[in-house]
């Protein structure tokens, strides 16, 4: 059912911004014109607003402000992202679904996405607030690249989202090494990377991206008030949330394959184009204690170079102060 609904969808996307008539759909489908008619008045019931015209067929207006798997994926130019979206309205984790689909055979390029998560993860066992304003995302990938290069991936994540943040939004975020967007100095957006791996091979690999979108002030707890913001505090409007996600699944898709193909060093040119007090002094917490380094830039395995007392080395873990 929901597969000859998406199956319609498709078509009428096709036919780009042309009618299509109920028989050509009922031809393609291989079903009956009344059972197009009644799946229409379904997509409908969804929130698609779908012209009917006598004698020329059928045409979608406007996909409805809802998300749902149809609505991501009506617009979406991808090529093997999000053919797979599973999205649900409240759920503890996305990236929890998402390992679990995963480990039963999920296909690479699968995406779950959640109105709101109950039980959203930061790094660190940290907790990640997600009310139902905002995107809330796990990507699963089956890479053939070795496991120590997940580093990269999330770092090729952080500048697909500062892209795709400033192509829709018009805003400029920088990306705080290793996961952290920003603007105005407050978090926006958050990446958690994990994998599976066995070996020197990668079984499969969840890309989990946060990020606040139509928040107030008031919606963010006391403790993140002056931590967090969102992309309608700083733009001042409410956003199309599915606008933003396909954004960032188009840019993934193309950057992804970029990577694959001719490796980090764009990712590190983009990426240091945003890079937050890069060339300036910042505090650095390690587990073992806070100092004053200056921050260089990123090296070719995703470690950040950092100038500490004059001499320059290359730091894996660590978190910048801000
Ligand atoms: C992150 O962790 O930034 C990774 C966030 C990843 C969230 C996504 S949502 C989809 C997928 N499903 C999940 O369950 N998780 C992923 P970290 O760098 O550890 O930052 C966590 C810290 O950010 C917390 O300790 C808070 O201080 C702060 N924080 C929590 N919620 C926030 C929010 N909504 N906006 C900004 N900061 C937040």
């Amino acid at each position: 059912m929901e597969n000859t609904r998406q199956q319609i969808i498709n078509l009428l996307e096709e036919a780009n911004e042309q009618y299509i008539s109920g028989q050509q759909i009922s031809n393609c489908l291989q079903i009956s014109r009344t059972a197009v008619w009644k799946h229409i008045k379904e997509l409908e019931k969804d929130g698609y607003k779908i012209e009917a015209v006598a004698k020329k067929g059928y045409k979608i207006l406007e996909a409805p402000n809802k998300l749902s798997a149809n609505t991501i994926q009506w617009g979406l130019h991808t090529n093997w992202l999000g053919k797979h979206v599973i999205h649900k309205t409240s759920i503890p984790s996305t990236q929890t679904l998402a390992q679990k689909l995963a480990f039963e055979g999920a296909d690479h390029g699968t995406v779950v996405i959640a109105d709101e998560q109950t039980a959203g993860k930061g790094r660190l066992n940290r907790a990640w607030f997600s009310p139902n304003q905002g995107i809330w995302m796990s990507i699963i990938l089956r890479p053939s690249f070795l496991p120590l290069q997940a580093s990269q991936l999330t770092l090729l994540t952080a500048t697909i989202l500062a892209k795709s943040v400033e192509e829709v939004t018009g805003l400029t975020p920088s990306i705080k090494w290793p996961n952290d967007l920003l603007i105005q100095d407050r978090k926006v957006a958050g990446i958690l990377t994990e994998m599976q791996s066995e070996h020197d091979h990668i079984q499969y690999l969840i890309i989990g991206i946060g990020m606040n979108v139509n928040q107030n002030e008031k919606d963010f707890p006391e403790e993140l008030h002056s931590k967090a913001t969102s992309i309608q505090i700083e733009s001042g409007k409410e956003w199309d949330m599915r606008i933003i996600i396909q954004a960032v699944l188009q840019h993934f898709e193309k950057q992804y394959d970029h990577y694959l193909q001719k490796g980090f060093s764009t990712v590190k040119e983009i990426w240091e184009e945003y890079g937050y007090k890069i060339g300036e002094v910042v505090t650095l917490r390690t587990t073992q204690e806070e100092k004053q380094v200056t921050l260089i830039g990123l090296q070719e395995d995703g470690s950040l170079l950092i100038e500490d007392s004059g001499t320059r080395h290359p730091l894996y873990s660590g978190e910048i102060i801000w």
